[in-house]
């Protein structure tokens, strides 16, 4: 039936029908609520869902229930949703939604009258953030595919779009202030086919203006997803520096990546481009409302810092033992920054390193460690360790996935995944898990196609990790993803059957990577021990 599972759910006999005729009304507290399921049902049964006319009515009640909550019963005199907030009641509709046969996921359809069962749901989220990360900097993904993916997040009832706005290929928003990060930086010449393929010769790239994202915030918003922007730094900055050499460390001109990999290109540390990135972190916090801010600080290589006089100046200057602490000196000027502005920073485990800023959130992708580490010192963490949450990683180990790449994920890994680690089981520590977020790294997700067959149905399956309770019945999902995928069709979503990739799914020529689920556990291994170690 429903996915993300609810809390509760009872069913008992008898059946409401939702037709032309059907009323909704609501508490003025919910009124966007019901723009939003008019806007999405009145087409499909052919009427206007008017408060008044009836054969029956949806109601959105207001009561006293906690943030995100809802109750929804439906019967022979109608549908009835209850909420505290207006997320309460938004999920309370996504849930009517998928009560519905999966017409009811057509932008039009027939006119039809459309069934549903008599049912009693509670429902409450088991965490308060429920993400996808999207990077939009590797491949560029439009503005109207973005809107339809974040109607996609919505519908399994995720929050928070976390967007990895730049990178090395590629940066995707426009900075009034330095127009050049777009003019030079959103473009590159060609990109890498596949994984240590051959060049593909071809132009790419693309950006948001600033509207677009006022646009997508907005759209986000009203679909109670908060949009965290990533600006990636001191790493993952070759299209920054392309379009401003005085960011880099050399002398010689770059050009936007057209290649994958950690880059050894990184952001040098003078003042000067701690005050460019602040300015354009001003910029972002105009555009995004979050109350979170991304620096990412993930992947930095050091070989640039230590060949560089500059920089082992200022390590000296500072009284700083070594270049992880330089990376931490670094973070630490937007962390100040940020919290002046009441924002909070976020970063990758690597953050940790050097020692992170007090108050930093971190979003743990190597295993388990850091988020432990982070958890136990103090720090919110969000969870996303690569081998269960990394949708852009292989679905199977079979030959025809196209452009394989990382360890094997199926459908059941990701349905297995904990959001909480193991080692915090029980510990004090655990409440500062607020929740966990797949991610979707494009390197070799080249367009809005190959994506919905990455993130679907795996998506459907991460959702329940962070909404439902932690009980896994992997039976009981199965049977219900079986109601799910047709509505998931409904949309046109091309997700990827069970049995493997369509003919036109498969990429052949197209390389990918070996498997490299032996290969992450000895790296995993590695960086544990430096984390312990402190180095
Ligand atoms: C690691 S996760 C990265 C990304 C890559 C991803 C590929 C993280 C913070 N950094 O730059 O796209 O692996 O799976």
């Amino acid at each position: 039936m429903i996915i993300p599972k609810p809390v509760r759910l009872n069913t008992s006999p008898g059946r409401f029908v939702v037709d032309r005729h059907t009323a909704l009304t609501t508490d003025p507290a919910f009124s966007e609520v019901a723009a939003w399921l008019r806007a999405e049902l009145g087409p499909v049964v052919g009427g206007e869902l008017l408060p008044g006319t009836s054969s029956g009515t949806i109601t959105l009640s207001a009561r006293e229930m906690p943030p995100e909550a809802y109750r929804l019963s439906t019967g022979a005199g109608g549908v009835l949703i209850e909420a505290g907030d207006p997320a309460g009641a938004f999920y309370g509709a996504q849930t009517f939604r998928q009560l519905l046969p999966p017409e009811a996921f057509r932008r039009a359809a027939t006119g039809q009258p459309l069934p549903l069962p008599a049912v009693h749901i509670e429902d409450r989220p088991r965490f308060a953030w429920r993400g996808c990360l999207l990077d939009v900097a590797r491949h560029f993904l439009t503005k109207a595919d973005l809107l339809r993916f974040i109607d996609l997040m919505a519908a399994h009832k995720l929050n928070v779009l976390h967007l990895h706005l730049t990178d090395d290929q590629g940066w995707r928003l426009e900075i009034r202030r330095y127009p050049r990060l777009t003019e030079v930086g959103a473009w590159r010449r060609e990109s890498q086919l596949g994984w240590n393929g051959a060049m593909d010769g071809r132009p790419h790239g693309g950006y948001y203006t600033q509207d677009d994202i006022r646009e997508i915030v907005a759209h986000a918003a009203r679909r109670h997803i908060t949009v965290v922007p990533e600006i990636d730094l001191p790493g993952h900055t070759q299209a920054a520096i392309a379009a401003h050499p005085e960011l880099g460390n050399l002398d010689v001109p770059l050009e936007v990546a057209t290649t994958w990999g950690v880059g050894a290109n990184v952001l040098n540390t003078e003042k000067r481009t701690i005050t460019f990135f602040q300015n354009v972190m001003d910029e972002v916090l105009e555009l995004f409302p979050s109350p979170y801010i991304s620096v990412g600080g993930d992947e930095c290589r050091k070989d640039q810092w230590r060949a560089s006089p500059a920089a082992q100046r200022r390590i000296a200057e500072l009284g700083l033992r070594d270049e992880e602490e330089l990376q931490s000196w670094m973070i630490g000027r937007f962390a100040d920054h940020l919290a002046a502005r009441g924002r909070q920073l976020v970063g990758w485990d690597e953050i940790l390193e050097g020692g992170a800023p007090d108050g930093a959130v971190i979003a743990s992708w190597r295993d388990d460690h850091g988020a432990v580490v982070a958890a136990k010192a103090g720090h919110t963490v969000v969870t996303c360790p690569n081998t269960s949450t990394y949708l852009d990683y292989r679905q199977a180990p079979d030959e025809d996935e196209p452009v394989p790449f990382g360890t094997v994920l199926t459908l059941d890994d990701v349905y297995s995944f904990e959001p909480v680690p193991a080692a915090l089981a029980g510990d004090q520590a655990a409440q500062h898990v607020i929740g966990s977020q797949c991610c979707l790294w494009t390197e070799l997700i080249d367009s809005p196609r190959h994506l919905d067959y990455m993130a679907f149905p795996r998506l459907a399956a991460f959702a329940e990790t962070v909404w439902s309770p932690p009980e896994r019945d992997p039976a009981d999902f199965r049977q219900r993803l079986n109601d799910h995928l047709p509505r998931l069709a409904a949309l046109g979503v091309e997700y990827r059957p069970d049995d493997g990739p369509l003919p036109w799914q498969q990429r052949p020529g197209v390389p990918g990577r070996p498997e490299e689920t032996d290969t992450w556990r000895a790296k995993v291994a590695d960086w544990t021990r430096n984390l312990r170690e402190g180095r």
